[in-house]
């Protein structure tokens, strides 16, 4: 019996390509006892990520610990506008520039915001909720459970209605799927009544928000749905 030959390691074909599925997770779901929550907001470049961060820390931030983590390729543009947005004591922002494929950093290789996420930890004792927001990608970005406890995935009504139904594990599988920018619905010929259909069908239970961050600058469903996460509120 020859030696087991030490090939195919991760290079299982799929017998069922399922295109819906997300890529292999290499890390566990976190521990959530003894520190922060954490909820990361992933989505196409431009969808509103940073504009529902700064809406959840104005609608959030007195009365949560909280504290957040950009992910920018080459800058550090998200936490400069949050900063200057006055959103959030700027202590409390953390920026990781990812350098590469955002993608990476929020599921491949983690350490950069994990480490983010423990210099807030340390800087805050007693921290709740840490918000991490992707660098901007496309359908198929989401996050390791081993980073983000929860999360969110915010498309945009201009990228057309045909969004939800292309599906991707962003759009299927996040814990919560964002469709913002309704208020310019009308100008784009996104049919709002085909995009939550089609976001229904594709997730099955899991839920859906429409929103406009111009008509409802402090997101206040998103909000809701965080609060209904935090342990301070599940008992
Ligand atoms: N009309 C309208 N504009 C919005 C809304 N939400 C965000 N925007 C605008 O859309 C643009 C992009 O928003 P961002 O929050 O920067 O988007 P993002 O997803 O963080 O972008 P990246 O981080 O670059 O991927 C900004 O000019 C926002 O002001 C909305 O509900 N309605
Ligand atoms: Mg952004």
């Amino acid at each position: 019996m020859p030696a087991e030959h030490g090939h195919g390691h991760g290079h299982v074909h799929p017998v069922n390509f399922d295109p819906t599925a997300a890529e292999p997770d290499h890390y566990d779901q976190a521990p959530t006892a003894g520190r922060a929550y954490r909820i990361g907001i992933g989505g196409p470049v431009g969808s509103g990520k940073t504009a529902l961060t700064a809406a959840l820390c104005r609608a959030l931030g007195d009365e949560v610990n909280l504290a957040v983590v950009t992910n920018d390729i080459y800058t550090t543009e998200d936490a400069d506008f949050l900063r200057k947005a006055g959103v959030l004591d700027p202590e409390r922002i953390e920026a990781v520039q990812t350098g590469a494929c955002p993608h990476t950093a929020i599921r491949d290789d983690i350490t950069a915001n994990l480490d983010a996420v423990e210099r807030l930890e340390e800087r805050f004792p007693g921290l709740d909720l840490v918000i991490i927001e992707s660098g901007g990608d496309n359908l198929t970005a989401v996050f390791s459970r081993g980073l983000a406890d929860s999360q969110v995935f915010v498309v945009d009504v201009a990228g057309g209605d045909k969004v939800p139904r292309k599906g991707g594990p962003g759009v299927t599988t996040a814990d919560l799927l964002v469709i913002n920018k309704i208020d310019i619905a009308h100008l784009v010929g996104a049919d709002m009544d085909v995009m939550t259909s089609d976001a229904h069908r594709m997730r099955g239970e899991l839920p859906v928000i429409t929103q406009s961050l111009v008509d409802t600058p402090n997101a206040p469903a998103v909000a809701d749905w965080v609060r209904s996460l935090l342990p301070v509120n599940a008992g």
